[in-house]
């Protein structure tokens, strides 16, 4: 099964973005490739731009789950988001200098899309590897929820989940990244539970 990972990299304010490196972690799993995943691991750049590569990249990979993680640089935890919501900042320039053109992601979504998928399990699998994490209802108006929003846009069949992550050491990182593991077999279970 495939399951395509994806991290962000620079953008004002952060220099460097912990979710980039985890999402290249889970790329290199060998236990995910033990169970036969093979997994497109991406870091996007922060641009309203990157929204079109994503869409490409979702429907060149046509994975069978979305594993997303961003950096949410003022929290101390974990966050798992329950929803995405059809809004951009407008005040908030991205990595590129360039601001929204429109306060929508999309002029004929829903005003919010909700994970589809049982997020206490989940959450479980971060907490094994030492966090503390807890569930979102606000995933801000950036580049992170404007992933998300597109990812349950572009595939509503697809198990998809968005996980902010805090400032992260060097070990912070290599934990995310093995909770992510988990977080991918989780997430394609449930592909299949769907399937069935
Ligand atoms: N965090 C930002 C965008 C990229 C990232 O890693 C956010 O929370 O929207």
């Amino acid at each position: 099964m495939k399951l395509l990972v994806t991290g962000f990299g620079p953008f004002p304010g952060v220099r460097h973005n912990p979710s980039g490196l985890i999402a290249r972690a889970i790329g290199r799993s060998a236990s995910l490739k033990r169970q036969g995943v093979s997994v497109a691991a991406h870091e996007l750049i922060v641009t309203y731009a990157a929204l079109p590569d994503l869409k490409k990249l979702i429907s060149q990979v046509k994975p069978d789950a979305i594993l997303m993680f961003g950096i949410a640089a003022r929290t101390k935890q974990p966050r798992l988001e329950k929803r995405g919501e059809n809004r951009t900042r407008p005040l908030s320039a991205d990595a590129s200098g360039a601001r929204p053109s429109s306060r929508k992601l999309d002029e004929k979504g829903p005003l919010v899309l909700n994970v589809r998928v049982p997020l206490e399990p989940l959450r479980l699998a971060i907490a094994r590897q030492g966090f503390k994490p807890t569930l979102s209802n606000n995933a801000g108006a950036y580049l992170c929820n404007a992933v998300l929003y597109t990812a349950l846009r572009e595939r509503p069949d697809v198990p998809s989940i968005f996980v902010h992550v805090p400032k992260l050491s060097a070990d912070g990182v290599r934990r995310m990244a093995r909770a992510g593991e988990e977080l991918g077999a989780l997430l394609l279970a449930q592909a299949r539970r769907g399937r069935a």
